[in-house]
């Protein structure tokens, strides 16, 4: 992929996917095997949406808002019980509307990385017009502090002030090799008898194993069995992830931006964003020369090398930026010039270009990385290689889910929709 491709097709394409998944107040990750709102895909949607309908980038944030549960979480999922589209775990799953915390709408219990408040300010800095006209970020903002307080207050389980997840999908990267050895202490038998709709609309050899959907289930029957209550129950699976941690420091800056646009103090919000950006170097790994996760369970570090430990770069200030920057151009990821970042060191043995978390290359995860680099001002050809490759792969393959780095053969679904947010985005 050498050519950028041409931008009114790319355009168009993507706003049809875009409109294609449109549900009336949110996008749907892509039709058929993720049927309704997930948390941070609507995050990375509004990104994309923002240059062409800035009404349904903001709806499409405040809509995920509206799921926010009174201890401020926002879930992973928002179920959509209109659609009799097939998705498991569904609303009967969670039974959220027993407790008293959740909202209104039925949700999961679990959360996903917070990217809300970068993405609120990226779609009001790009029409502010239309942000002040509906009052945008005076409704957002206290929903958008509550659902960082709730990191602060009910995540912080590793006690440095950095957010733990409690479940492999609250890290967005589902089957991640950083969560192979904590999920080995795990049960893989259930109450819940597992179904797997999503095989129907992608291959087995595409999504985690069986066996990992058994552990799933068990983590998040054992969370839900203890009424999503983060001070009380099991500690079986705790984890503080580099991501995840990143786009709550971004998000934090973010919010610094929106208090002070609203005439408010944006000092609580630097100084967490900076404590955050500090407490991310106790994840650091000298000898892999990047981020990693900590078991908290455990107190040791997960020393693997995957995209999650290159994504702080999206943070200026950056203790480690220099070496994560090598890291990234060297042979694990960048360095044989594969066609987006992967999801983990190519050299690993047990690295699978075509599974899922555990290989391929992502959109959002690339252009997290162009990002990054913009950030640091470094490596400019390389970003804009990558830049050119993720629109081309896009437009090339109907928008796919994931690529494999190295051919760019696409996998996973099609029509998804970040994929084709993100691609918009790079156009601008
Ligand atoms: C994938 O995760 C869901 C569970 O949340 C699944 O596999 O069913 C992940 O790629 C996650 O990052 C993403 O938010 C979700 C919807 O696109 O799909």
């Amino acid at each position: 992929m050498t050519a950028l491709p041409d931008p009114a097709a790319l355009t168009s394409a993507a706003v049809s996917v875009l409109k294609r998944n449109w549900a009336g107040s949110h996008t749907l990750p892509a039709s058929g095997l993720y049927p309704h709102q997930w948390s941070w895909d609507s995050g990375f949607i509004a990104l994309g949406l923002r240059h062409v309908d800035a009404d349904r980038a903001q709806q499409e944030l405040e809509s995920i808002l509206n799921g926010q549960w009174e201890d401020g979480r926002l879930p992973q999922i928002i179920y959509d019980v209109t659609r009799d589209d097939d998705y498991s775990p569904g609303a009967s799953f969670w039974r959220s509307n027993d407790l008293p915390a959740a909202p209104l709408v039925p949700t999961t219990g679990l959360i996903q990385p917070p990217n809300h408040a970068w993405a609120a300010w990226e779609v009001h800095r790009t029409n502010p017009d239309a942000s002040e006209r509906n009052g945008f970020l005076a409704r957002v903002y206290p929903r958008l502090v509550a659902w960082h307080e709730y990191l602060l207050v009910r995540r912080n389980r590793g006690g440095n002030g950095l957010a733990s997840v409690v479940h492999p999908w609250e890290s967005g990267m589902d089957n991640s090799p950083l969560w192979d050895e904590a999920l080995a202490r795990i049960p893989d038998t259930p109450q819940h008898v597992i179904r797997r709709p999503d095989l129907a609309h992608a291959g087995a050899g595409e999504r985690p194993s069986t066996k990992e959907y058994g552990r799933y289930f068990w983590l998040a029957e054992q969370y839900r069995d203890h009424g999503c209550n983060d001070l009380e129950g099991e500690d079986s699976f705790v984890l503080e992830d580099p991501t995840f941690n990143a786009l709550w420091a971004r998000s934090e800056l973010a919010l610094a931006d929106i208090a002070r646009s609203l005439g408010l103090s944006p000092i609580s919000h630097e100084q967490r964003a900076q404590e955050l950006t500090s407490a991310l170097e106790s994840l650091y790994d000298a000898d892999l020369g990047l981020y990693v996760a900590r078991d908290v369970t455990t107190g040791s570090l997960v020393r693997k090398a995957t995209i999650s430990g290159i994504i702080p770069l999206i943070l200026p200030g950056l203790g480690q930026a220099p070496a994560v920057l090598e890291a990234l151009m060297g042979p694990g990821f960048l360095g044989s010039s594969p066609h987006m970042v992967p999801s983990y060191d190519m050299r690993a043995g047990d690295f699978e270009p075509a599974q899922y978390w555990r290989g391929p290359a992502w959109f959002n995860m690339t252009w997290l990385v162009i990002l990054g680099l913009r950030v640091h001002g470094a490596h400019d050809d390389e970003a804009h290689r990558l830049a050119m490759n993720l629109q081309s792969l896009a437009l090339a393959h109907d928008f796919p889910e994931y690529v494999d780095p190295v051919t760019g053969a696409p996998h996973g679904t099609r029509n998804f929709s970040w994929t084709a947010a993100l691609a918009l985005d790079l156009m601008h």
